[in-house]
């Protein structure tokens, strides 16, 4: 399935990243945000994640995050979740960087985890002098109810703890992305459609820095012709075949 050039460079790397997209929850049952399952009711899940839409009808966009709060509560890790845990424990030094939001990476077991676009069960206040404005706090309700949320210390708005577009994301998450990015000598990009910036220029940064660097994704992105190798695989079937084929025996 893949290259030997790709297995003897995993097997020899001192420093693996992993970034992953939306696809590689696909095989556990969330929807992608771009193709068929993006769509929420007749919104294009992308528009609803923005701070205008939250300023304009906040329970709106609250009802949005109950409904993926409900798609997300009963799913479990898939293979390729799993594959990408029992790779960080066979490697020197290991970072998985993932856009998801979805704690499935958690719940397989990753321990250095960077979530660069937050994540749905933690919620903050919106009230920037409040404790809880930069302290998200855990909250596991589905549904969260009332709607809008408020916040038990001043009665602020609360809001799901995701970057939306447009918004910054935490200097300190990018950082680190950014440095075991520059630092890895193997980087493996998975399930993204690699729209959506900064991450999708990681994995051009660590070839850039002389990374070996492999996509695996269904469909070629803007990125495959950059890669030293690009798989058109599903990443359930592709990174437990990696893995088996660089540390398995
Ligand atoms: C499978 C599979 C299977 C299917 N196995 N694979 C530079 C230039 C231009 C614009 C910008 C720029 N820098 C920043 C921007 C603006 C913006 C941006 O990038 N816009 C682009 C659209 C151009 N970026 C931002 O606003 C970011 N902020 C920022 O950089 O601040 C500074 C700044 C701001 C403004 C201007 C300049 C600088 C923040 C981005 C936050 C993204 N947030 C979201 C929503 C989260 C909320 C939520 O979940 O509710 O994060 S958007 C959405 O896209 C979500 C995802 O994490 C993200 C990436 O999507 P992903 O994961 O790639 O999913 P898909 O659906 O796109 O792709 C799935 C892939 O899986 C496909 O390729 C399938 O083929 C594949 N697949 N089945 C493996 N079984």
């Amino acid at each position: 399935m893949f290259s030997p050039n790709t297995i003897t460079a995993l097997r020899s790397a001192r420093s693996v990243v992993v970034l992953t997209g939306a696809g590689v929850s696909a095989e556990s049952g969330v929807p992608t945000f771009r193709g068929a399952g993006g769509l929420w009711r007749t919104y294009q899940a992308t528009s609803l994640a923005t701070p205008e839409a939250f300023a304009r009808d906040p329970k709106l966009v609250w009802e949005f995050y109950n409904y993926r709060r409900e798609v997300l509560a009963p799913l479990e890790p898939n293979p390729g979740h799993y594959a990408i845990a029992a790779m960080e424990a066979r490697v020197p030094e290991f970072t998985l960087v993932t856009q998801n939001i979805d704690n499935l990476h958690r719940i397989a077991g990753a321990k250095n985890l960077v979530e660069l676009h937050g994540n749905i069960w933690r919620v903050r206040c919106t009230n920037s002098v409040c404790e809880h404005s930069a302290n998200a706090q855990e909250n596991r309700d589905v549904p969260v109810s009332p709607l809008p949320p408020r916040c038990d210390a001043c009665d602020g708005l609360l809001r799901p703890h995701i970057v939306w577009f447009g918004e910054m994301l935490d200097p300190d998450v990018i950082r680190s992305a950014l440095k075991a990015t520059q630092a890895c000598d193997f980087f493996i990009v998975a399930g993204t459609s690699a729209a959506v910036q900064p991450a999708a220029g990681m994995p051009l940064l660590a070839r850039q820095e002389g990374a070996y660097v492999l996509e695996i994704n269904p469909e070629r992105t803007d990125l495959s012709e950059a890669m030293n190798e690009s798989l058109q695989e599903t990443s359930g079937v592709a990174l437990p075949h990696l893995f088996e084929a660089a540390f398995g025996g």
